[in-house]
């Protein structure tokens, strides 16, 4: 079923003016265009790929790989907690007939899960009769999913040729640095060829490697997403430095991700105190990489079997124990029925968006302040969800004339069931103590009167995202 677009709660705008658009698309040969279209219908179900296509599209990753054939020090694989999402975080390994039968599974019951993953929890290429063996069991009877790989990239030119003839059309390596100097305060080791490297040594072959392999996947023209995992004191100031590097050899995305780092962890970080970035210190990297290339901002760290959108997580749906007793549903013509809906709901929510962007009222179009406004989302790019039901807001940065995504924020749920609300409420009003508004489904009056105590207005709406903001914008311009 299409789901339907709304009215709004928030006052109608009156229509005004239409604003350029700053479309430079005359400009582009037909060559250009044609280019970026196929591309375009490349990453259109991406969920990671397509900032937009994750409102929509669910990935699910399979835990084939346990092996590793290097040592971060913000990685220890034998931590698990069902409500971490962290990398190599994982309940369950199963093997290559057991994840086969698993996406079959979820291909039925998830039909928007468009992209299989295998991200772990060790590196998928020093696993590599498993991996291959799981993507070869699904290609052969999925063949409308998209397979997707993580890798720490040590591996990749030695099995660049298996991966274009399976077709893996998506590729990620985490690449945090070209500096072997850098790379020895973020690797212990590097088991390359029989033999362990350690210190400088282990990671000049690493970087060496990564930068082969990402000149490798460019020739074989499979689409490589870098992630760069944010370390202050280490890397931070060297990855504007990555960032040009990557871009020259042709990655397509780069996704800087804060460290995860926590005593309980287990890791060399964790156990020596490292901290990781602030949003603040993360935004502004990120938005120093941002005029040179695509940059990646809905990240959600994910475990290595997540399941469902990105910023939900399923996993603990399909245990081992529950989803072996599943019979597999994948039904491809059901799936494609529910794909063309889920097209023409992006449809609807693009002329929607477009239509607020054209006949919202701005008083002024110049000098207009950035703020921020926190948003509570179930997906399909609407303002859909409660706020005591919210398990993270999105953030985005409003100018007047354009809504942005910048980052999304993880919070304690305010609903728990009458007890600890005070001091979820705290916590939330912190998380997101930057935002100049809430725009949410519904709220209830206590953490409403504590919002708007702490400077945070409400919007109460269910509608596209952008035209809540924009509506909240233009009213907050006014009220200046
Ligand atoms: Fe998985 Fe990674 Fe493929 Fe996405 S995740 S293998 S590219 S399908 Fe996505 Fe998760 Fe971030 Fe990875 S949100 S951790 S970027
Ligand atoms: Fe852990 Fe991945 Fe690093 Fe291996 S490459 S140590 S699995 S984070």
């Amino acid at each position: 079923m299409t789901p339907q677009v709304t009215s709004s709660s928030v006052t109608e705008s009156t229509p005004t003016q239409a604003k350029s658009g700053g479309c430079g698309c005359d400009s582009k040969s037909s060559a250009t265009v044609e280019m970026d279209e196929k591309l375009q219908e490349r990453i259109a179900k991406h969920p990671c790929y397509s900032e937009e296509a994750h409102h929509h599209y669910a990935r699910m990753h399979v835990a084939v790989a346990p092996a590793c054939n290097i040592q971060c020090n913000y990685c220890n694989r034998k931590y698990d907690c069902a409500n971490e999402s962290r990398p190599g975080v994982v309940s369950e390994l199963l093997t290559p007939e057991e994840a086969a039968h698993k996406a079959l599974v979820i291909a039925g019951k998830i039909p928007q899960m468009t992209v299989l993953g295998i991200a772990g929890p060790g590196d998928p290429l020093a696993n590599p009769e498993k991996t291959f063996r799981t993507f070869e069991l699904i290609a052969d009877k999925a063949s409308d999913i998209k397979l997707c790989l993580s890798t720490n990239g040590l591996m990749l030119t030695e099995y660049i040729d298996r991966i274009k003839q399976l077709n893996i059309d998506h590729v990620t390596i985490t690449l945090n640095t070209i500096d072997p100097e850098i790379g020895a305060q973020i690797y212990s080791w590097v088991h390359y060829k029989r033999k362990r490297y350690r210190g400088i040594e282990g990671a000049k072959i690493l970087l060496e490697k990564q930068l082969e392999g990402l000149q490798a996947l460019k020739e074989a023209d499979i689409l490589c997403k870098v992630n760069s995992v944010m370390i202050p004191g280490i890397n931070d100031q060297h990855l504007v430095e990555v960032n040009k590097a990557i871009r020259e050899h042709g990655a397509f995305l780069h996704n800087i991700m804060p460290l995860i780092s926590a005593p309980e962890h287990g890791t060399h970080f964790g156990l020596t105190g490292q901290r990781g970035p602030t949003q603040k210190e993360l935004k502004s990297v990120q938005d120093q990489c941002a005029g040179n290339m695509k940059m990646m901002r809905h990240c959600r760290q994910c475990r290595a079997d997540a399941i469902g959108l990105l910023g939900e997580d399923r996993s603990q749906e399909f245990t081992k124990e529950n989803f072996l007793e599943m019979a597999p549903e994948y039904d491809l013509s059901k799936r494609q029925e529910v794909h063309e809906g889920i097209e023409k709901f992006r449809e609807e929510i693009k002329a929607a968006k477009q239509k607020a962007v054209e006949t919202i009222h701005v008083t002024s179009l110049q000098n207009n302040p950035k703020i921020l406004v926190a948003v509570a989302t179930k997906g399909g790019g609407l303002v859909n969800q409660h706020f005591g039901h919210a398990k993270e807001f999105q953030v985005y940065e409003v100018d007047g004339n354009e809504v942005r995504f910048i980052s999304h924020r993880k919070i304690d749920q305010y609903c728990q069931g009458g007890y600890g609300e005070a001091a979820t409420a705290e916590n939330i009003m912190k998380t997101i103590a930057d935002c100049k508004a809430v725009l949410v489904s519904k709220i209830g009056n206590c953490p409403k009167e504590k919002l708007h105590a702490a400077g945070i207005q409400t919007v109460e709406a269910y509608d596209v995202i952008e035209k809540v903001a924009l509506e909240f914008y233009e009213q907050y311009v006014k009220e200046q």
